[in-house]
């Protein structure tokens, strides 16, 4: 049997652990739940604990976010954000539960609610809970509401350009910048092939190629900026050219292709990257990744609002922005918002880059529904 699960897609096996984990429920007759700060300050004993699954504990205060070495051990928390190990439970995952909740198997799993009950005792010398005699999750990252979830706090209640403004302040605060030279490595992080952790996927190709193969060769994967960097000059300086949320590896041919184009439906299709199309003004990426696109353009209009050196970035419904500061096409983006929901993939990333990177997030993957409150 696991053998054969082994041999499914990626797809099909994410949904497998999805309906697998959906179909394990904690017995009617367990006590209430303890929140992740109740089970830290009332240790002894056993109990259930309910948390969002937040990194992997290797020692007192250190857990992995990305790169995770081990299905052993995972950190919970109130908030799927949290970054503090002294707001966090490590959990032991004994052998039974390793195929469903190690987190070098399932690092989707970052972000997802889950209940776990067991003796609430120290581990890695920490709060903790071990020797798990229950483990279930609800399946599906929840979406966080801007009432439970702190991040998102002076958002709450808000629509149209308030809910932009405060968003704005939200994700410019706070922030670590990197350089254009270190985002070489994180990329090989953030864009890391979950089937093979040598290789980063490509965004519009989807070609899985060797981390190793950066450069500006023919063959070689560069640093594409999904915000062309002519619309606003913005360069590589930190800032705009080194954001993360909008930097993705592609292929360099078709980088060089895809140039400073507008985003619109149409086109003849792209030679290397199936299911691309583009024409003199626009390009059209592959079905999987229109959505990934729409919000990473959605974000970086909401983050740069012209007050830190740079120019304020705008999402309007030309094909022909040229160098001004705009990218188009609204319209479009605005379908490819609702076609293509945010998947785990897209989640992780965006907590990756929060957590280890720039310590911001891009709102519109939390939350695709406040694209329409703002741009709609
Ligand atoms: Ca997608
Ligand atoms: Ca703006």
């Amino acid at each position: 049997m696991a053998r054969r699960i082994l041999m499914v897609t990626a797809p099909a096996f994410a949904g497998f652990v999805a309906l697998l984990l959906s179909t394990i429920t904690v017995p009617a007759s367990a006590a209430a739940a303890l929140t992740v700060a109740q089970a830290i300050s009332s240790q002894g004993g056993t109990g259930s604990v309910v948390g969002y699954v937040v990194g992997e504990p290797t020692a007192t205060n250190t857990v992995r976010f990305s790169g995770f070495t081990g299905d052993t051990a995972i950190a919970i928390a109130d908030s799927r954000t949290e970054t503090g190990t002294s707001r966090m439970v490590y959990v032991q995952v004994t052998s039974a539960y390793r195929t469903s909740f190690g987190l070098l198997s399932n690092p989707s799993l970052i972000g997802e609610q889950i209940t776990v009950t067991g003796s609430l005792t120290a581990y890695f010398s920490h709060a903790g809970l071990k020797s798990p005699t229950a483990m279930s999750g609800s399946g599906a990252t929840p979406s966080p509401t801007a009432s439970s979830d702190a991040y998102y706090a002076a958002a709450s209640g808000k629509s149209g350009d308030a809910l932009k403004n405060a968003l704005h302040t939200i994700i410019s605060t706070n922030v670590t910048t990197i350089s254009y030279d270190a985002v070489w490595n994180a990329l090989k992080v953030t864009d890391q092939d979950p089937s093979n952790a040598a290789n980063v996927v490509l965004l519009y190709s989807g070609i899985s190629r060797s981390k190793t193969l950066n450069g500006g060769n023919s063959g070689n994967w560069n640093r594409e900026h999904v915000w062309a960097q002519s619309h606003g000059d913005f360069g590589t300086g930190n800032g705009p050219g080194t954001d993360l949320h909008h930097l993705r590896p592609e292929d360099v041919t078709i980088n060089a292709t895809r140039g400073n184009k507008d985003f619109d439906t149409g086109g003849s299709a792209v030679s290397g990257a199936s299911g691309n199309y583009t024409d003199a003004d626009s390009w059209e990426p592959r079905n999987a990744v229109k959505g990934d696109v729409a919000r990473m353009i959605f974000y970086m209009a909401v983050r740069y609002e012209g007050g830190d050196g740079f120019a304020d970035l705008e999402v309007n419904n030309s094909v022909s922005n040229g160098s001004h500061p705009y990218l188009g096409k609204l319209s479009t983006l605005l379908t490819w918002n609702s076609q293509d929901p945010p998947d785990a993939a897209e989640r992780n990333r965006n907590q990756v880059i929060y957590s280890s990177y720039q310590h911001n997030r891009n709102p519109f993957i939390d939350h695709p529904e406040w694209v329409n409150s703002i741009f709609g």
